[in-house]
């Protein structure tokens, strides 16, 4: 068995651990019940879909513990995800053979945009729980999606929709100077960086 990676190693060039988990967006939290919740999947799929909080329970779920990257330098290690593989609800709703891109969107009107075979890797879910309780408003609950290879910022808390697209679009950060891609470990920070 490989040895396990050393926290230096985890450490993407440029980040500072933190025990805290800090809470950090840029509108007001929403709020939004599990009943009043739904999250739409559309665009370049065969078969949109609309799913219910207790649609999306009845999924396969899965359990992740992964590493979280903010740009502005704090990691946060270790974090126990649970919910249902982004490549599940994939699976689903019958993506298209034409899409690249997806965008995610959430309820405080925030979006960003993720290469779609990044998000379909084995730790990328969607999820409604970290370290065992129910996601917090402030933390994005009913529901957020993770992705651990990619900068924080891609990881849209209170999401409510997966925009399936050909043609790649950016996202809110993304177009206000954070890299498109984001890569943590690659310190893709800045979209000046972007060759
Ligand atoms: N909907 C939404 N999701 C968001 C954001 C936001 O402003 N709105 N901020 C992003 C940023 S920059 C980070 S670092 C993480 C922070 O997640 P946390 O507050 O759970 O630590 O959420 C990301 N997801
Ligand atoms: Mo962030």
């Amino acid at each position: 068995m490989a040895a396990p990676k050393s926290l230096t190693d985890r450490t993407p060039p440029g980040q500072t651990l933190t025990t805290k988990w800090p809470v950090l967006h840029y509108s007001d939290v929403p709020q939004i019940s599990r009943t009043q919740f739904e999250l739409r999947i559309f665009g370049e799929v065969e078969r949109p879909l609309q799913l219910s909080f207790a649609e999306l329970e009845a999924l396969p779920r899965v359990q992740r513990t992964s590493d979280f990257h903010c740009v502005t330098t704090w990691s946060h290690l270790d974090n126990a995800w649970e919910g249902i593989l982004f490549r599940t609800l994939a699976e689903r709703t019958g993506v298209k053979s034409t899409a690249r891109h997806v965008m995610a969107h959430s309820y405080d009107g925030y979006y960003t945009n993720i290469p779609l075979e990044s998000l379909m890797a084995e730790d990328v879910l969607v999820a409604w729980s970290h370290d065992g309780q129910p996601l917090t408003d402030e933390h994005g609950g009913p529901l957020r999606l993770v992705v651990p290879k990619l900068y924080a910022w891609k990881s849209a808390k209170w999401l409510n929709g997966l925009e399936f697209m050909v043609q790649d679009r950016r996202g809110f950060w993304e177009e206000r100077g954070y890299h498109n891609r984001g890569e943590p470990f690659a310190e893709e920070r800045y979209s000046y960086q972007e060759e």
